[in-house]
C-alpha cells in the first residue's frame, strides 16, 4: 500500500518544512532571511546530487572552474537587459572595513558578466571554440517574493551554472539541445518528472534570446522551475566584446548559452517522493541505502547479530552504503520510524525466525511492502529491489504529473482548474503578448510556455482568450 499523499497535499508547505527539519536535511533557523544550513545528513544528499550532475557535465565536454563571488558594478552593468532585471536583486558590498569603496562590488547573482569579462581574454581564435565550463557555487539574490527554504533563497548554495561559447548560432542551438538532454537524464536519475517549455518573451532570462525551462509539479498543485537553459545569442558577447578570429581572417562575436539548476531540485526530490512518514530517497542519492535492524530475543542474540554482520559484509562487498543499527537503548519500532523519516530505501530486519529459515525480511520505503530474501541470494536480490524501487518511483511520479495535466479550450474551465490547484492546464494561444498577459490575469496563474515535449497540432484551434487562430498551445499553472 502506498501511503496516502492527499493527507499532506493540502498543507504541503507545513509538511515540507517539518520534514526537512526533522530528517535533518536543512536547517532554516539561521537569523538571516532566505538563508539556510546543510547539516551532515542533508549535506550528504546534496553531495550525491552534485556528483550526478558533475558526472553528466564532465562526460559531455564541460570543465569545472571557479570564478570570484565579487563582480564590480561597471562589469555587472555592461549588458543592459541583464542589469535591468537584476538591479532590484543585487546585494552590494559598499564598505571595506570603515572605508567606503570607490567601486561598489556585487555579490554575484549569477556569473555571465564575470565570465564574459574573462572570456574576452581567453577566447581568441576559432580553434578555441566551443568553450564549455561550469561551476557549483553560492549566489545571492535579494528575492522580494516570499522566501522559502531551498525553494526561494537569498543565498543559493548549490547553484550549478554552465556557460558555453560557440562560433555560430547553429552551434549554440545545438548546445541548448545538448543541455536539455543532460537535464533530462539528471532529473530521470532523481525520479523527478518534468515539463519542458519555451518561456514566453516576457518571462525569459534577463539578456537571453530565449529561455527553455524545466518545471515540475509540486504536491500542492504549483509548478516549480527546477532548471533553465538560455540561448544568449550575441547579447553578452557584444556588450563584452568577446570576439574570435575566423579562418577567413575576420572577427566575429561569439554566441553563448548558459544553463543552471539549484537546490530547488532537492526540494522537488523531497516534496514529490516524501510521504507521511518522512523522506523517500532513490538509492543513488540516499546517504544510507540499506539499514539493518536486529530483532534480538533472549538466547538468540548471538546468532541474530552474527547474521546481521554477515549481511552487512555481503552488501558492503558489492559497494552498497549499509548501516547496522545496533543501538541497544532504542527499540526496533523506534528504529523503524527513525530510518523511515530519513528516507532510507531499504530496511532489513533480522530476528531468530530469519536466522532459522536462512532468510531476511526486506521493507521497501516507498511502498512499505515486505519481501523475504534468502541469505544466499542477498547480493543479487538487494540491488534488484533498489533498482525496481527507483523505477517505480519515477513511473509513479510521472503518472501523477500526467494525471494533473488537463487540456481545455474553455477559459472558465481553465480558471477553475488553476483555482482548485489541480495542476497544469494546456490550452491554445494566439501568441500575442497582451493576450498572454490577460490570460495570466484571468486565470490568476502563470504561463509556463510552449511545450517542447508534447506534440499538439493546433490547426483549427482558437485562442482561449481572444478566439483568434491559435499559433501554439501553452502550459499554465500556479507557480512558486
Ligand atoms: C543559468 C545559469 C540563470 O541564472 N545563469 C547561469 C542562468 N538562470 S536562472 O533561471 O535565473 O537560475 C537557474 C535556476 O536556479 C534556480 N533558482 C533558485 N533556486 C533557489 N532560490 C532562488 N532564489 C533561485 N533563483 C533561481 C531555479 O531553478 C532556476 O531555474
Ligand atoms: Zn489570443
Amino acid at each position: 500500500m502506498i501511503p496516502p499523499r492527499e493527507k499532506w497535499s493540502t498543507k504541503f508547505n507545513e509538511w515540507f518544512r517539518d520534514v526537512i527539519a526533522r530528517a535533518e536535511v536543512y536547517d532554516y533557523r539561521y537569523p538571516v532571511k532566505g538563508v539556510g544550513i546543510w547539516p551532515p545528513y542533508g549535506m550528504k544528499i546534496r553531495n550525491n546530487v552534485i556528483s550526478i550532475i558533475k558526472k553528466l557535465l564532465d562526460e559531455t565536454g564541460h570543465e569545472e572552474v571557479l570564478f570570484p563571488m565579487l563582480i564590480p558594478e561597471d562589469i555587472l552593468r555592461k549588458e543592459s537587459e541583464h542589469i535591468r532585471k537584476f538591479e532590484e536583486e543585487v546585494f552590494w558590498v559598499t564598505y571595506g572595513g570603515k572605508r567606503k569603496l570607490e567601486r561598489r562590488l556585487a555579490l554575484r547573482p549569477t556569473s555571465e558578466t564575470a565570465i564574459m569579462e574573462m572570456w574576452k581574454l581567453w577566447i581568441k581564435d576559432h580553434t578555441d571554440l566551443p568553450f564549455r565550463i561550469y561551476q557549483i557555487v553560492n549566489i545571492f539574490r535579494y528575492e522580494t517574493k516570499a522566501t522559502q527554504p531551498m525553494i526561494r533563497l537569498r543565498e543559493v548554495t548549490t547553484f550549478k551554472e554552465a556557460h558555453t561559447a560557440h562560433a555560430t548560432m547553429e552551434d549554440a542551438e545545438k548546445q541548448v539541445r545538448t543541455a536539455i538532454e543532460i537535464y533530462k537524464k539528471f532529473f530521470d536519475e532523481l525520479c523527478i518528472p518534468y515539463m519542458i517549455s519555451r518561456r514566453p518573451e516576457w518571462d525569459k532570462f534577463a539578456g537571453a534570446v530565449y529561455t527553455i525551462a524545466f518545471d515540475t509539479l509540486m504536491p500542492d498543485g504549483r509548478a516549480l522551475q527546477i532548471g533553465t537553459v538560455h540561448n544568449l545569442g550575441q547579447n553578452f558577447s557584444r556588450a563584452f566584446e568577446v570576439t574570435y578570429l575566423k579562418p577567413d581572417g575576420t572577427h566575429e562575436y561569439v554566441y553563448t548559452t548558459s544553463y543552471g539548476i539549484s537546490e530547488r531540485v532537492i526540494a522537488a526530490l523531497i516534496g514529490i517522493h516524501g510521504d507521511d512518514h518522512g523522506l523517500v530517497l532513490p538509492y543513488n542519492v540516499a546517504p544510507i541505502q540499506v539499514v539493518i535492524v536486529p530483532i534480538p530475543y533472549k538466547e538468540s542474540e548471538e546468532e541474530v547479530f552474527s547474521l546481521c554482520n554477515k549481511v552487512l559484509e555481503a552488501l558492503r562487498s558489492i559497494g552498497l552504503r549499509v548501516h547496522l543499527d545496533d543501538r541497544d537503548d532504542v527499540t526496533p519500532g523506534e528504529k523503524f520510524y527513525y530510518w523511515e523519516l530519513k528516507g532510507v530505501p531499504l530496511r532489513i530486519e533480522i530476528g531468530p525466525r530469519d536466522v532459522a529459515q536462512k532468510c531476511v525480511t526486506v521493507s521497501r520505503r516507498d511502498t512499505l511492502e515486505r519481501i523475504i530474501v534468502k541469505v544466499d541470494e542477498i547480493k543479487e536480490e538487494i540491488p534488484k529491489i533498489l533498482e525496481d524501487m527507483r523505477n517505480d518511483m519515477r513511473r509513479r511520479a510521472r503518472k501523477w504529473l500526467e494525471e494533473h495535466t488537463f487540456f481545455t479550450q474553455n477559459l472558465e474551465e481553465a480558471v477553475k482548474i488553476i483555482e482548485d490547484r489541480r495542476g497544469v492546464v494546456v490550452t491554445p494561444w494566439c501568441g500575442n503578448t497582451d493576450c498572454g498577459l490577460s490570460i495570466e490575469d484571468n486565470v490568476n496563474g502563470r504561463i509556463l510556455g510552449t511545450p517542447l515535449d508534447m506534440d499538439v497540432d493546433v490547426k483549427g484551434m482558437k485562442c482561449i482568450m481572444c478566439n483568434k487562430d491559435a499559433k501554439t498551445v501553452i502550459r499554465i499553472s500556479k507557480t512558486y
